[in-house]
């Protein structure tokens, strides 16, 4: 599967609903064909991945072609990794949509001869992949409540909105939050519920949350659809800056309620450095190394109104094309 070929960077077709694109290097003889498939089509955190994947693809000597479902569900995404094995490719780097319900098929796709590297999400027993990589999302989730405790330091009830149980890294995130939020007597945390990573879902949570208890001071969106819905419920509400928002994920729409004063900050994760890790470590594999660290955390920047703009703040800030 190994050839060696020249190409130059191209960008075949976009990643949108199932569809795929292709980056290319010309920059090393070996030259290994990687499928990236992406939690979610359309989402700013695959698109900077992939961003990052590009990079280290024309470092390493990679051909990428990306995949991604038109929605998180594992039901879309295991017949999408299912025809990327079909294809033999000599390496998948891929973010589960369910811890259990893509054990097997990538059990399967490792048992195939593929090389897997798990970024962002992961599943039940990742220790046939090459490796692991994703943010401390539990201590994000601890920050969050850190985060809303400056914000709203008389304390009160706070909420957690995410995307679906089952998912890894958003699991991890309300864990964190709840974790330390039962901890401190001040705050009464009045739990989770789920938006299925719909924005007017998660709108629709808030509304009627605000309309059951009025006396809500923050709210921690796990990520940037439920972050999305959150604002837009909070705002239309007319709550804008009493209710305090933290939300994981900085994309555009994020940031601009972010600098409108509807949300009060944003955890910014990496996600390029996530794609270009993942990269070398499938190419390190496939060269013959053992990767080791097995799990690799990357951080995240806290994003308010004191750093939006500065550098730092603007480079925290997701990408909707490379
Ligand atoms: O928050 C990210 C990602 O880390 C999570 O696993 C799913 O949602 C995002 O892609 C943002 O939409």
């Amino acid at each position: 599967m190994k050839k060696t070929k020249k190409l130059s960077i191209i960008a075949a077709a976009s990643a949108i609903a199932l569809g795929v694109s292709t980056f290319g290097t010309a920059a090393n003889a070996a030259d290994y064909k990687i499928t990236f498939i992406q939690g979610v089509a359309g989402d700013a955190f695959y698109v900077t991945m992939g961003c990052g994947v590009a990079a280290a693809a024309a470092k390493d000597g990679a051909t990428i072609t990306t995949q991604g479902g038109a929605k998180w569900d594992a039901t879309i995404q295991t017949p999408v990794l299912n025809s990327v094995v079909a294809s033999k490719p000599d390496a998948i780097l891929i973010a589960p949509n369910d811890m259990t319900a893509l054990q097997k098929p990538i059990e399967a796709a490792i048992a195939a001869g593929i090389k897997v590297v798990l970024v962002d999400t992961t599943i039940g027993d990742p220790s046939k992949a090459v490796s692991e990589i994703a943010s401390d999302n539990y201590g994000g989730g601890k920050a969050a409540f850190t985060a809303i405790k400056g914000l709203a330091p008389k304390g009160g009830k706070v909420l957690v909105v995410s995307t679906s149980p089952g998912v890894s890294s958003v699991d991890a995130r309300v864990n964190g939050f709840a974790d330390s939020a039962n901890k401190d007597k001040k705050y009464n945390y009045i739990g989770v519920q789920y938006s299925n990573n719909e924005p007017a879902v998660a709108q629709r949570i808030i509304t009627a949350a605000l309309a059951k208890n009025k006396d809500i001071v923050g709210v921690f969106a796990t990520n940037l659809f439920s972050a999305e819905g959150v604002a837009a419920g909070i705002k239309q509400a007319g709550m804008s800056g009493k209710v305090k928002i933290v939300g994981f994920d900085a994309g555009s729409d994020q940031v601009a309620a972010l600098k409108a004063g509807t949300v009060q900050a944003l955890i910014a994760q990496q996600p390029a450095t996530i794609g270009s890790t993942g990269v070398d470590n499938a190419v390190a594999a496939l060269k013959g190394t053992t990767v080791s660290p097995h799990k690799v955390q990357t951080g995240f920047t806290i994003l308010t109104m004191k750093n939006i703009n500065t550098a730092a703040g603007v480079a925290a800030q997701y990408r909707d094309k490379c």
